[in-house]
């Protein structure tokens, strides 16, 4: 508080501090006195109260019914049996002594650590039987619910999932939008819930999702953050870094793969983004069969453990999966890992034809966070291989009482749903990342052009074609989706882009794509239309985190001390690197209400209403009821006074009314 209150003053900040200084201010040993968590949560909710959580302003339903989910149920036995049978098929004993209650059952995790990543990787490619990643905790909420999936409700059945699900390759549950959305929006700290989910899961490993030279960002980043993020990732929890670079610029990936071998003993599982349509001939000049394996022969000299085809769109259609997935089982000796998107309703076709070629891991989602723009459905894909050789066993009635609980949490989400009722094969035309799709909707909405959906739509695929058909996952799509919405927005086309361009200033994203910020397509970038965005400009062509001076972490760790104080942590400096201004809000909420993860999400979103009680876990075995009893009328000052009770004592806080 010392330190805090040096900094605030305004001599100190004006830089006119002398010796004299500390003593000439006495004042600076007034300490504000520091609110005790329940009173600081209590303000946290009593400013939901009056003014609403600013996230989901204009879309509450008041009379919108959000019954508590029902917790799946615990089989001890089974857990360990399903644990059993997933090391059987290499002749391994079984479990035959029956363990401990408190035991949770082995499970890929445990094999990493036995055999190390090479060994683990020689394994799973041998392995006849199918492996599925779960995609709930990450991808499924980022495709369908705008990220916005909170900590509290992962946490409620993550430990629970562990015992009953141990046969489950890893479950993807970090990185990609979530680590900016965590700070964000949910005022949450993204690698606190990377350490509570390791803890509640030791035994499955855990997957994030890295845009390789862009981290969890939208832009590159000096080699040294990403090194030092990558490690701190592995010691927090992370076991599988699934690197992609959204250009499928080989260059974008290699320092990430590097820095997975050399600073973790985790798997390094590198991407292809799969873009177009092999078999169709108006489609496959560029991105062909020779491309992709072109590709995945220098991702295999690159180190990488396994293979990744990324199919962010969900445009490999079954019959291309057959041919692709076999090709590449002949030409790489790495297991191979498929990821889709169910946007057109066709992926579980997909899925069959990739198993029955020898795929090793595909990705789905619990069945409620599945479909649409999320991963197919987990519960009904195992059905699908239920009875062949492939089959992996799982408990379908457990599997079905995690999609029950989802499908009640999904409910208190409903502000951030896409809208998107069906399958669509409109995604064969535009091309746009299922993650992408939810939020171009709002972002086009935000723009007042909702009612101009289908030509952005349409202007989307135009602008690919006038970029020389690029691959689009974040970041690239996020810019060709810019420019989308900067066409539209000032009625011009890609025509008059060719025709007229030498006198419109793009949008900063779509300069910095050219200039060759986040790396170089396929092919390069169209010469003409190069300079009619660049204007006098110079684009450059090597990686563009050569051009960024290397983090000095020493220094860094003191000017971040010196500005947040010392309760800080090495994570939140490496927040701080990655997303100053977002991380600087988070710090300011935390300060002012604690960490409000600990709320219900029902609460978090909406509030309470008089008469209304939650109860908050605030610590591990220390909990506080909060009722509501009434909220006053503005007074003078522009407050209202809230009564509530904490733990059977009355409480009154004046909050000032915003609204
Ligand atoms: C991300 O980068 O967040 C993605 O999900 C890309 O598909
Ligand atoms: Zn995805």
């Amino acid at each position: 508080q010392f330190l805090q209150n040096i900094i605030a003053h305004h001599e100190f900040v004006a830089g006119q501090a002398n010796v004299d200084f500390i003593k000439d201010h006495q004042e600076l040993f007034k300490f504000k006195p520091r609110l005790d968590r329940g009173t600081r949560l209590l303000e946290f909710l009593g400013d939901l109260i009056v003014n609403g959580n600013a996230d989901v302003k204009g879309h509450v339903d008041p009379k919108k019914e959000l019954p508590k989910p029902k917790l799946p149920q615990v089989n001890h036995v089974a857990g360990w049996q399903a644990a059993s049978g997933s090391f059987q098929p290499n002749n391994e004993p079984g479990w035959a002594v029956t363990p401990p209650l408190s035991a949770v059952p082995p499970g890929t995790k445990q094999r990493l650590t036995d055999l190390g990543p090479e060994g683990f990787a020689q394994w799973l490619r041998n392995d006849p039987l199918i492996h599925y990643t779960d995609t709930t905790f990450r991808d499924a909420h980022q495709s369908l619910l705008a990220t916005r999936m909170r900590s509290f409700d992962m946490l409620k059945v993550a430990d629970r999932y562990a015992r009953q699900h141990p046969q489950t390759f890893s479950l993807e549950c970090w990185g990609g939008a979530t680590f900016d959305v965590a700070m964000r929006f949910l005022k949450e700290d993204p690698w606190d819930r990377l350490a509570k989910i390791r803890e509640a899961v030791p035994n499955i490993l855990l997957q994030m999702l890295i845009r390789g030279a862009n981290g969890v960002g939208y832009k590159a980043y000096p080699d040294n953050l990403t090194e030092r993020f990558v490690q701190q990732a592995w010691e927090t929890g992370v076991d599988v870094f699934r690197i992609f670079d959204s250009l499928n610029w080989m260059k974008g990936m290699e320092a990430c793969i590097g820095f997975v071998r050399n600073k973790t003993q985790g798997l390094a599982e590198a991407a292809i983004c799969y873009t177009g349509d092999i078999l169709d001939p108006k489609r496959n000049h560029k991105y062909n069969l020779e491309y992709y394996l072109r590709l995945a022969k220098q991702i295999e000299d690159a180190g990488a453990h396994i293979l990744c085809i990324k199919d962010m769109a969900g445009l490999l259609k079954p019959y291309a999966a057959t041919e692709l997935i076999t090709a590449l089982r002949e030409t790489v000796s790495m297991p191979i890992h498929l990821h889709t998107h169910d946007t057109s309703s066709l992926q579980p076709a997909t899925y069959l034809k990739a198993v029955e070629a020898g795929v090793d891991v595909i990705d789905v989602a619990l069945g409620s966070l599945s479909g649409l723009t999320s991963q197919p459905n987990f519960n009904s894909v195992v059905e699908m291989l239920r009875g062949t050789e492939r089959h992996r066993e799982y408990d379908q009635h457990s599997l079905n009482e995690f999609s029950n609980y989802f499908e009640t949490v999904r409910d208190y989400y409903y502000p951030f749903e896409s809208g998107l009722k069906a399958g669509t094969s409109e995604v064969f035309q535009h091309e746009i990342p299922g993650g992408q799709y939810s939020n171009l909707r709002p972002q086009a909405a935000g723009l007042g052009l909702l009612d101009k959906f289908e030509l952005i739509k349409e202007t989307f695929a135009e602008v690919n074609e006038l970029f020389g058909d690029i691959v689009k996952v974040t970041p690239s799509s996020k810019v060709v989706g810019d420019m989308a919405l900067f066409l539209v927005s000032n009625n011009l086309t890609t025509e008059d882009v060719l025709t007229k361009g030498h006198t419109i200033s793009f949008p900063e994203s779509v300069r910095e794509l050219f200039r060759g910020d986040i790396g170089q397509p396929e092919g390069g970038w169209p010469h003409e239309l190069q300079k009619i965005i660049l204007k006098d400009e110079q684009p450059f062509t090597d990686r563009p985190n050569e051009h960024l001076k290397p983090i000095d972490f020493d220094k860094e760790w003191e000017r971040f001390q010196e500005k947040f104080g010392p309760g800080a942590r090495f994570t939140d400096l490496l927040s701080w690197l990655l997303y100053p201004k977002v991380f600087e809000q988070y710090w300011k909420h935390l300060q002012q209400y604690g960490d409000v993860s600990v709320v219900p999400t029902r609460v978090f979103f909406y509030g309470l209403k008089p008469g209304e009680e939650t109860i908050i876990d605030i610590a591990r075995g220390k909990s506080i009821i909060v009722r509501l009893q009434s909220v006053g009328t503005v007074n003078d000052d522009g407050c209202r006074t809230i009564f509530f009770t904490l733990n059977g004592q009355t409480r009154n806080l004046e909050i000032r009314d915003r609204s």
